[in-house]
């Protein structure tokens, strides 16, 4: 089982093998933690992107790219579901994307992952509900390399949340 880490901070300084990054599906970069991922790693992330996924990818899946200058060599991109969105199975969908970075990572043999609140921002995924499916679904989760799974969060008071649900 994947030992779990709560912190409060900005994901960009974070010292894993990689970084989860909340795109949305141009991948083309944002506002949030993507502008703030994009701005770190510096201009040749996008043009990876490009190369690799002229068409960008869907929701609840997961593609890797180089980290640049990042202090993580990897950054795995996923796309949350928007909740104002109907019509979708945002429990599902959300589950998807903590699942299929784990396994891009595993893939790769990387010991450590961090991620950010998929979907808790712009997404308007309500905290604590996207809390427990992410905890959840690291927890069932059975890695052949990843040791260590960071949950970053970039308020205090929503890290706060977490570790109260990480006692469940
Ligand atoms: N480090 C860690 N967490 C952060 C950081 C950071 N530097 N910056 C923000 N957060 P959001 P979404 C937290 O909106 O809801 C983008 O424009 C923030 O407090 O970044 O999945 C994309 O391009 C929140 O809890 O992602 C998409 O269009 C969490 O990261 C769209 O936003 C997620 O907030 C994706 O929306």
């Amino acid at each position: 089982m994947l030992n779990i880490e709560i912190t409060v901070g900005d994901i960009t300084k974070v010292n894993v093998d990689a970084i989860v990054n909340a795109a949305n599906t141009a991948l083309r970069g944002g506002g949030g933690v993507d502008g703030a991922i994009h701005r770190a790693a510096g201009g040749q992330l996008i043009y990876e992107l490009i190369e690799r996924y002229p068409d960008g990818m869907h929701v609840g899946d997961a593609v890797v790219t180089f980290g640049y200058e990042l202090p993580a060599m990897y950054v795995i991109h996923t796309v949350g579901p928007h909740y104002m969105n109907v019509g979708i199975d945002h429990e599902a969908l959300l589950e998807s994307c903590y699942r299929r970075c784990l396994e891009e990572a595993d893939k790769l043999g990387l010991h450590s992952i961090a991620f950010p609140a998929i979907s808790t921002g712009v997404y308007l995924y309500p905290l604590r509900d996207a809390t427990r499916v992410a905890l959840r679904t690291i927890r069932e989760f059975e890695p052949e390399s990843l040791e260590r799974a960071e949950l970053v969060f970039f308020k205090s008071e929503d890290a706060e949340i977490a570790r109260e649900l990480m006692n469940y």
